[in-house]
């Protein structure tokens, strides 16, 4: 997969040399390329931004820059190749393991992580006319710019792709995975040593009973659904539940 970011802090995305990313990119499974938005003015500041027709506090970012950008980054695609473009921001639909599962199954991704209040608008609907644009926000809180939101996606999009995670098997049971536990929170896990600060492991997962271990860590999973996100239970399938899920 090629992974495009655009930004007026490429510095800012240096985390994507590190750790899942950094090493999908060292072998070969990603082409992360980060680009200085700045690359792209013609004038002696580099001026990115300008004052908000309407008026209103803030400044929006100038269409030009982006424009000009955008046409070097996507002409300099593969014959027939065409990029899904994430505008992150505030306003976008919910990015959620869906999404990120989406998202995992294109070729190439280009981020348009934006500061101050946004980009000027046309550069969107410009963009949405010819190509897969997606506006999405990471969550219900105002961050300063999009770059660290580009960070978040791009890790859960990564460890999806075929050969960067060590273990196949990692992401089957993950918290949002469909499946046998679809909206259900993972619970509680569990290493050596067996006794730590006078706190045991649960007896069951010490009984190398697998059917018994199953049941707990799903009753675990509805346990702390419950309390930190009774509002995933809302809408799970109830035939998901047993009589005795209900009883808990
Ligand atoms: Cl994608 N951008 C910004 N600036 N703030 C956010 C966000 C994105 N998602 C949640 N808050």
């Amino acid at each position: 997969m090629r992974l495009d970011v655009v930004t007026i802090f490429p510095e800012y995305l240096e985390p994507l040399n590190v750790s899942l990313v950094g090493k999908a990119r060292a072998r070969g499974r990603l082409d992360v390329r980060v680009h200085d938005l700045r690359e792209w003015t013609h004038d002696k500041h580099n001026t990115v931004d300008d004052t908000p027709y309407g008026g209103g506090p803030g400044m929006v970012m100038k269409p030009e820059p982006w424009g000009e950008a955008l046409d070097a980054v996507i002409g300099s695609g593969a014959e027939g190749v065409r990029p899904t473009i994430v505008v992150p921001t505030p306003s976008g639909k919910p990015f959620t393991q869906e999404i990120a599962v989406e998202l995992a199954e294109k070729p190439w991704l280009v981020f348009t992580p934006a500061r101050y209040e946004g980009i000027d608008r046309r550069v969107i609907d410009e963009y949405g006319d010819h190509y897969d644009v997606r506006e999405l926000s990471i969550g219900d809180y105002v961050l300063a710019g999009g770059e660290a939101p580009v960070l978040v996606m791009v890790e859960a999009v990564a460890r999806l792709l075929p050969g960067v995670l060590g273990n196949a098997e990692s992401h089957r049971d993950d918290s949002f995975a469909p499946g046998a536990m679809a909206d259900l929170l993972e619970g509680p896990v569990y290493t050596k040593p067996p006794e730590w600060r006078g706190r045991g492991i649960p007896d069951v997962l010490l009984s190398g009973h697998h059917g018994k271990i199953a049941r707990w860590r799903r009753d675990e999973a509805f346990r702390r659904t419950t309390a930190n996100r009774p509002d995933l239970l809302e809408r799970t399938d109830p035939a998901a539940f047993d009589k005795k899920d209900r009883e808990m």
